[in-house]
């Protein structure tokens, strides 16, 4: 087995350096801390119970696991979302983190209102570093949990993300409801995938 096929047989890989395996589309998931990145992926690319999730510890660094989905490969990326190592994908990582993605989604739990205009600062980061390094790559808001609003408020909830995320300036971004526990999650992945 070649170094390549060694590092990506590794499940799981912690990202130090420009990557050197890139098989597959590549699908990154970022966005503030507790947003629910790595549930998403487990729950969609890895088939566990949502309920699994709320004992999953906090993502350090950028995880990378190369998964099929639908009989496509993706390499799909997890970073961190505490604020070191936002950073450090934006700053040292960035040109590994943002080269050849496919689509980039942007995590936000909808119902952390408080959160919304640190998550902007960020979204902002991060579609540019995209149209920098990924120019064919698309950007994806996941409106996350919304298990937690109210049905009603959920349409509300939306128009308010989009709003501070100034979503009208960016024709190209979707933004799409999602929850753990609700079939929204992988309509939207598979939307995106345009499968
Ligand atoms: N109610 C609800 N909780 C969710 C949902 N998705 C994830 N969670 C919970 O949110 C918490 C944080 O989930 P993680 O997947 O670890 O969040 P993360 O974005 O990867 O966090 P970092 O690795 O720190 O960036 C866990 O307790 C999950 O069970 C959802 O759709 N609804
Ligand atoms: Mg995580």
């Amino acid at each position: 087995m070649s170094y390549l096929e060694n590092e990506i047989a590794d499940d799981d890989v912690l990202i130090k350096d420009l990557d050197k395996g890139e098989f597959g589309s590549k699908l990154l998931f970022i966005g503030l801390a507790q947003t629910g990145k790595t549930s998403i992926i487990q729950v969609v690319f890895e088939n566990k119970a949502p309920e699994t999730t709320s004992k999953i510890p906090a993502t350090v660094g950028v995880r990378r696991k190369l998964v099929d989905f639908s009989d496509i490969s993706l390499n799909v990326y997890d970073v961190g979302g505490q604020i070191t190592y936002l950073e450090e994908a934006f700053v040292d990582l960035r040109e590994s983190i943002f080269t050849r993605i496919k689509i980039l989604f942007f995590v936000v739990d909808s119902s952390k209102y408080g959160d919304f205009e640190t998550a902007k600062m960020y979204f902002r980061r991060a579609i540019r570093n995209l149209n920098e390094y990924s120019p064919e790559g698309k950007m994806v808001v996941l409106a996350h949990k919304m298990d937690l609003i109210p049905t009603e408020e959920r349409e509300k909830t939306i128009s308010f993300i989009s709003k501070i995320f100034e979503l009208e300036d960016y024709s190209e971004v979707e933004i799409f409801e999602t929850s753990i526990y609700e079939e929204t999650l992988v309509d939207a992945i598979e939307k995106a995938l345009g499968i």
